[in-house]
């Protein structure tokens, strides 16, 4: 028994769970029978699921430190009635084993990818055999952690077709560009790069894998035709780098000529112009660009190993092409100074994309830059509880940053941040003029999922989303200095 954990009301938009719907899959392909419990959109009596299907091992997904807030709660319920092994897998418990473990109480976790692992459990138990020593898994024994080795990541050209039957996908319908029907999907995983504010490096073992096209082809078929999608948001860090597959699964879906539109994540130096008018023929609509910086020796020192050079021409061929660019930058670097700020500021001004994302540094756990913290900052204290990192990591509700690893005032950092989320916000007159009716849609969109989680859902969604408004209103217009000091416009 698979279960996906609540996610809390104010991040509205429950996802569809490719983790646990790959691993359900692939168990069910080999011969096992695996469900999956869906908290995120339906409420569920877990004593009488367990009674009912008698599961000889329960997993319970925690893509992320929030999600394992109510993957905790989960735990201590199952506990108290059941005996059954329980496991943990995603990021979070593969970032944070010892935080998980100890805080979560889960019997073990599961490390990086599960699929594989997954199997083994599953045929180990069948046998009657003891699980304690299968490769990707960590529990604590007699108070102490241990960590099995990590496999190395799998070929998802050995996975079997996704099988759908086992969420609902209308559930997870949301609004997003262009579109009213977007589901997320993978089409590859991981990426090559290594950089030091990612903690892909660890997690994708900095490797990117892409599906089988044919596999993705076949997933949006269903979506499209099944179920009624009109968009698609890849979930890829690095949408399909490899020209060959990326080729085939363009031309697969020009071929078919559904009204439906797409977007993903890229990488400078991977798209030719020629791809991307191929991309934007196959119905992509938006693509995110990480640039980082402005500063060519930043770009160096986080190892991102992008040439910067190439960012003015690929955003200008997307946004000639009609795909709207975000292009996202992070600003607060480890020891980085108004200066350098100021070079990332004028490459996004000089940039023709749609939309600028300016992050504030968020140190992620099982990153470089996280691994730095305790020499370099041990003012600040690590987070050592679960609640603790959603909190200080993920609760991004007012989007305002705990730490500050720069030498830039803090509040320098979060003018410039709310200025370009206000810019965003309000952009009627963006290249594709179309920003500000996204927001709008996405607004409305989020007030119909506040209002299913009924009048506290209501009442928290509300609340949260006029302190959001305040927050991005208050730094965006009450420092004028600060905007003209940094020339930003
Ligand atoms: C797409 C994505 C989203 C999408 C949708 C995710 C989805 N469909 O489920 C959206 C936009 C909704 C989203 C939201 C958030 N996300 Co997100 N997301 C991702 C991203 C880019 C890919 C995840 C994905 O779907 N991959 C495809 C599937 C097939 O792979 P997978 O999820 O890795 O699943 C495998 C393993 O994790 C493992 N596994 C997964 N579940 C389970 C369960 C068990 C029991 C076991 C044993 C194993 C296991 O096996 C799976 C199959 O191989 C990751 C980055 C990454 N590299 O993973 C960030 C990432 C997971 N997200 C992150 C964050 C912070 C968030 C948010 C908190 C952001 C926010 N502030 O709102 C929210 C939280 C949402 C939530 N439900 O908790 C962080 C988590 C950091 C951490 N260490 O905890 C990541 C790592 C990005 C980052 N910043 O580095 N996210």
């Amino acid at each position: 028994m698979l279960i996906n954990p609540k996610i809390p009301v104010y991040l509205r938009m429950p996802s569809i769970p490719l983790g646990l719907v790959s691993i359900a899959s692939y168990l069910n392909a080999h011969g096992h029978h695996a469900v999956i419990i869906e908290r995120s959109v339906k409420k569920y009596d877990l004593r009488e699921e367990v009674e009912r299907f008698q599961p000889d091992v329960i997993g319970i997904s925690a893509l992320s430190y929030l999600s394992s807030m109510d993957a905790k709660k989960v735990t201590a319920e199952l506990k108290a009635f059941t005996s059954v092994p329980i496991i943990w897998g995603g990021q979070a418990p593969s970032s944070s084993p010892e935080i998980i473990l100890r805080d979560g109480k889960p019997d073990y976790i599961m490390l990086g990818e599960g699929e594989v692992t997954w199997l083994q459990v599953a045929d180990a138990l069948q046998r009657g055999e003891r699980i304690d020593d299968i490769d990707g898994l960590a529990y604590l024994k007699n108070g102490e952690i241990v960590m099995n080795p990590i496999r190395p990541v799998a070929d998802l050209f050995t996975f079997p077709e996704m099988d759908w039957e086992l969420v609902e996908p209308k559930k997870y319908f949301s609004t997003f560009f262009h579109c009213s029907k977007m589901l997320y999907l993978h089409a590859s995983k991981g990426c090559p790069a290594a950089c030091i504010f990612c903690s892909n490096k660890q997690y994708h073992q900095s490797c990117n894998r892409c599906r089988d096209p044919e596999h993705v082809l076949h997933d949006i078929d269903r979506f499209v035709k099944e179920f009624g999608a009109n968009g698609i948001y890849f979930s890829d860090e690095l949408f399909c780098p490899r020209r060959d597959l990326r080729t085939r699964l363009c031309n697969g879906l020009i071929e078919r000529g559904y009204d439906l539109v797409w977007g993903c994540q890229m990488r400078l130096g991977v798209l030719n112009e020629e791809d991307i008018k191929l991309m934007y023929r196959a119905g992509c609509r938006w693509i995110l660009f990480g640039i980082e910086s402005g500063s060519k020796e930043r770009i160096d020192s986080i190892k991102k190993h992008i040439n910067l050079d190439l960012a003015p021409q690929t955003v200008e061929w997307c946004e000639k092409a009609g795909i709207t660019v975000q292009a996202s930058f992070i600003i607060g670097f480890p020891h980085e100074t108004p200066e350098e700020m100021q070079q990332t500021l004028d490459l996004a001004m000089k940039l023709p994309a749609s939309l600028i994302a300016m992050n504030i540094l968020t140190p992620f756990p099982k990153s470089e830059i996280y691994d730095l913290w305790d020499r370099e900052y041990p003012q600040y204290r690590k987070p050592d509880t679960i609640k603790k990192l959603a909190r200080k990591i993920e609760q991004n509700v007012t989007d305002l940053i705990p730490w500050n690893f720069s030498d830039i005032p803090t509040r320098e950092l979060r003018v410039v941040h709310f200025h370009y989320q206000w810019k965003d916000f309000s952009g009627k007159d963006s290249v594709n003029q179309d920003a500000y009716g996204i927001f709008k849609k996405m607004a409305q969109d989020a007030f119909n999922r506040i209002f299913k989680h009924g009048f506290t859902g209501l009442l928290f969604g509300t609340y949260v989303s006029v302190k959001q408004f305040s927050t991005v209103f208050f730094y965006s217009h009450f420092f004028p200095k600060i905007i003209k000091k940094y020339k930003l416009k």
